[in-house]
């Protein structure tokens, strides 16, 4: 463990309570994005605590440990997929947050957690004036190649003042799949009030606890997840910094999320039935209670018991495994379950940052697709289950060939020709 990069939680970062319930805990493990060079060792590769416990008072599920966002964000690896699904998925955010907003020919529109400019330039497609905060060095750089304007910089109340006075203020500020990844949630939320427009809304796309709970779907849990928000707990969290919850929607993307739109109070936009319709969802399934989070912890050790049997089995048969798609997820599953070099023959991903390098802790090689096709395995560990229908579909030769995908969640199972959807 390195120490001045980590600490651990103490206070909650929603409501300030500092009464938690421990769920669940993974020991010591590398970054999920931390990819290596290939070497000879690897002896120096740093790995961190990692656990979930829950706040007894808002119910935040939070990681047990923060490591420094210097550390996980200035090189990052992640570069926003441009599958299908997200493409259509942004185009989707697009209308429904102009729609929704009301934004005019030029308004300004922000992004936290930019990324490469994708999401950006959609707005842009629509007539908004566009901005992107990443403090991603290495992704705002192409961000700013491909015409999005990204300052390479943490979202902060200084950044936010700087943005204000250089480019007015924005009608809508969006941060997809970065809000959970925050700690100083006060800091930024400050942020948001100073560079918001009277009548701006701030979006927000998170996983949904609610998600993670139903399916056990533990390979989220990474240090890059600081929370996993409950409807609830959104609520008390924008009431708390001055702001207002005005609806949610639930979305099937990244495994189940929740997109949430936030305003000022005193805008006076409407609130939507759906905020109440979740809560009362949470509380018929008894989300408060500890009960709950101690059954999530019994499903884990279940799925990763029987998953880890499960790929262990197929090479008893003597089947070759291999990885699909090297995302942060697969880092968490692989790691959890001790699958590494010696089971998996591979990872193919399609980002050229991932290829050639080898995962974090697990230092299973990445392969881009081309290899992946002229040497295939007998069978695929879905690592990138979030895109399942995307991939059964892109990979219909390797099925029809008698190759087979196992999908690890809530219960892992085999697909093969026969039985995909
Ligand atoms: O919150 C986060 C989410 C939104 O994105 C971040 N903290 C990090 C990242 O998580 P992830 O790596 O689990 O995200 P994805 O989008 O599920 O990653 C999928 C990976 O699989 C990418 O590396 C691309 C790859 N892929 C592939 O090789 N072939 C994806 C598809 C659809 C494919 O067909
Ligand atoms: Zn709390």
């Amino acid at each position: 463990m390195i120490t001045e990069s980590v600490r651990p939680v103490t206070n909650c970062r929603v409501c300030g309570a500092s009464d938690w319930q421990d769920v669940v805990s993974f020991g010591d493990v590398p970054l999920a994005n931390a990819f290596l060079e290939p070497a000879d060792s690897y002896e120096d590769e740093p790995a961190y605590p990692l656990g979930v416990i829950s706040c007894r008072s808002c119910r935040l599920m939070s990681v047990t440990h923060v490591v420094d966002p210097e550390v996980m964000y200035r090189t990052y690896s992640y570069v926003t997929s441009d599958s299908e699904t997200i493409t259509r998925h942004m185009e989707f955010i697009a209308t429904t947050c102009g729609e929704r907003v009301g934004l005019a020919a030029g308004d300004l529109v922000v992004e936290l957690g930019s990324n490469t400019g994708q999401q950006l330039a959609a707005f842009a497609r629509h007539g908004a004036r566009v901005l992107g905060v990443d403090p991603a060095r290495n992704l705002a750089a192409v961000a700013n190649e491909r015409g999005v304007h990204t300052l390479p910089e943490f979202f902060t109340e200084t950044t936010a003042g700087d943005v204000h006075r250089s480019h007015g203020r924005a009608r809508l500020i969006l941060g997809r799949h970065v809000f959970a990844h925050i700690d100083d949630l006060a800091g930024v939320l400050a942020g948001v009030r100073a560079l918001l427009a009277p009548d701006g809304v701030f979006a927000i796309e998170v996983p949904y606890a609610m998600d993670l709970l139903e399916k056990y779907a533990f390979d989220t849990i990474y240090h890059e997840h600081l929370s996993y928000f409950l409807v609830r707990t959104l609520d008390t969290l924008f009431a708390r910094y001055g702001l207002k919850l005005l609806d949610v929607e639930r979305l099937p993307v990244h495994g189940g999320s929740l997109l949430v739109l936030v305003g000022r109070p005193e805008a006076g936009r409407p609130v939507t039935g759906t905020v109440g319709e979740l809560i009362a969802a949470e509380e018929r399934a008894e989300l408060g209670s500890d009960a709950a989070y101690r059954e999530f912890a019994r499903g884990v050790r279940v799925v990763r018991e029987e998953l880890s049997a499960l790929v262990r089995s197929l090479l008893a048969e003597g089947n070759r495994v291999a990885g699909y798609g090297a995302s942060a997820k697969g880092t968490t599953i692989l790691n959890i379950c001790g699958l590494g070099a010696d089971e998996m023959a591979y990872c193919t991903d399609t980002t050229a940052l991932k290829q050639g390098k080898v995962l974090p802790g697990t230092h299973i090689p990445v392969r881009s697709p081309g290899h992946a096709r002229n040497d295939p395995p007998d069978v695929y560990l879905m690592l990138a289950w979030n895109y399942a229908d995307e991939i059964l579909r892109k990979e219909a030769d390797f099925l029809r060939s008698g190759g087979r995908f196992i999908l690890p969640f809530p219960k892992p199972a085999v697909i093969s020709a026969d039985t995909a959807r």
